[in-house]
């Protein structure tokens, strides 16, 4: 499974550091999140910070997640920012597969995600279209929440509509997910972790260990 550090933990004056440190741990994606104050009441960062990470850490995969009212607007410019994967939710346009087509006509790659509270086949008209389906183990929007309960369950349910439909899309969870969890995903399945407070951030060995026992116990990247 991919670790995909969550840069929302960093605390923005110790970004160096820590992206450092990843980096040394073997990180190979970095998850960004944005959001626009609209699709969720929080303002997360300005686009041109992918750029800026891109540049100094070009082989990493930007796993851009994209929590804005209308993403169709905004992926000329994640293009330009150097995002390699843009994931956006399925219910904050009303064009996803024209949005999915976009994202791939500029060349990314294209993720759809699942709230909590919508049904795992709500995704199926988007399948044969999308790279990667994320499913959000926490409300969109704000860092430091515990993993929702069935959360699981509904990793499983999608694991298992993959293998009915033959898709080939990678499965990436968002939030919550724990050492322990992350075995289970491991066992369903799951291609992608974002990295958490729970996993790999405020852990008591510090960042680089712990992304480097992640990579030991879980390794490989894609
Ligand atoms: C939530 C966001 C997530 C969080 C991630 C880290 O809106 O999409 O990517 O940043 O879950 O959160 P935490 O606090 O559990 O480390
Ligand atoms: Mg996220």
């Amino acid at each position: 499974m991919i670790n995909s550090a969550s840069l929302i933990n960093i605390p923005f004056l110790e970004l160096d550091v820590q992206l450092k440190e990843l980096a040394a741990g073997g990180a190979s994606w970095f998850h960004i999140d944005l959001a626009d104050g609209h699709y969720v009441p929080n303002l997360l960062y300005p686009i041109s910070f992918i750029r800026q990470i891109k540049e100094r850490y070009p082989q990493v995969v930007m796993d851009v997640h994209v929590m804005v009212e209308g993403p169709e607007n905004y992926v000329g410019r994640l293009k330009e920012a150097g995002a390699d994967y843009v994931s956006f939710h399925t219910d904050s346009t009303r064009f996803v597969v024209r949005t999915i087509n976009q994202i791939h006509e500029a060349g990314m790659k294209a993720g759809v995600i699942l709230n909590p509270s919508q049904r795992i086949d709500s995704i199926l008209p988007y399948l044969p279209f999308t790279d990667l389906v994320m499913l959000m183990a926490v409300e969109p929007g704000f860092a430091g929440q515990p993993l929702l309960p069935g959360s699981m369950e509904r990793l499983q349910a999608l694991g298992e509509l993959r293998r009915e439909q033959g898709g080939n899309f990678l499965i990436s969870v968002d939030g919550g997910i724990d050492r322990e969890g992350a075995r289970r995903c491991q066992m369903m399945g799951v291609d992608v972790i974002v990295g958490t407070k729970h996993n790999i951030f405020h852990q008591p060995g510090g960042l680089r260990r712990a992304c480097e026992e992640f990579e030991r116990e879980f390794g490989g990247s894609q």
